[in-house]
């Protein structure tokens, strides 16, 4: 896979790609993630890429010319099978959409900075709106940075058998059970037994009985969802 990223604060996404699992994604050949600053595509000399709105008010906003030469000249190299825009009032982004996008080739991702972008961006290029949750972020970024993550490990061979995304809070409406590791007693705190019998049907049974109790207690709208009845 392939992810384009277009923002006016690239520094921002240097180092989230660059480390443990995503690096690792990108030295097999699985997932590039590829940085795109938008002040490269602005059409004037001082380098701009935002504006006044229209209408006054307070913010800036975006401006279209650099945004559609950027696009455009990415969507000469490759056909992208979406081109998402994050922004605060998009979908809310969730596991299931984060399944869907990992099965695609090429994505491009429009960054939202100051009071958003031209509206006539959205209407013209973008093909799917994420948001990735109710609180206002000061530019789309880290939600971008929040959205590649999630997807990139869920690529085929990205993540190892120990940390296969199969045991994954979510994935299967459960959330992950209490995990523990040496030693088996800190303080006078003990590692539950049955984790240390070796027992592994009684394990497996332990760490289910677990996840549901947890889902029960802290996502009651999960468990009324995926679970009662
Ligand atoms: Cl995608 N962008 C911004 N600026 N704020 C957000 C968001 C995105 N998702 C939640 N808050």
């Amino acid at each position: 896979m392939r992810i384009d990223i277009i923002t006016c604060v690239p520094k921002l996404l240097e180092s989230p790609f660059s480390h443990s699992i995503l690096l690792r994604a990108y030295q097999k050949g699985l997932a590039e993630v590829v940085v795109h600053d938008l002040r490269e595509y602005s059409v004037n000399k001082h380098k701009q890429v935002d504006d006044y709105a229209f209408g006054g008010g307070a913010g800036m906003v975006l401006m279209i010319e650099p945004i559609a030469a950027c696009i455009r000249n990415l969507q000469s190299q490759r056909t992208y099978d979406e081109i998402i825009y994050m922004t605060p009032d998009g979908e809310q982004f969730s596991q299931g959409m984060a399944n869907q996008l990992s099965m695609q080739k090429n994505l491009m991702i429009l960054c939202g900075h100051y009071k958003g972008v031209d509206e006539r961006v959205r209407q013209q290029f973008i093909t799917k709106e994420i948001s990735i949750g109710d609180y206002v972020l000061s530019g789309g970024e880290l939600a971008a940075a929040v959205v590649a993550d999630a997807v990139i490990r869920l690529i085929p061979n990205v993540l190892s058998d120990e940390t296969s995304a199969l045991t994954d809070s979510f994935q299967d409406h459960l959330l992950a059970p209490p995990v523990y590791t040496r030693p088996a007693v800190f303080e006078g705190m003990e590692v539950p037994e049955v984790l240390l019998s070796g027992h592994e049907a009684k394990i497996d049974d332990w760490r289910f009985q677990q996840a549901q109790q947890r889902t029960k207690q802290r996502r009651p709208d999960i468990w009324e969802k995926h679970w009662k009845g």
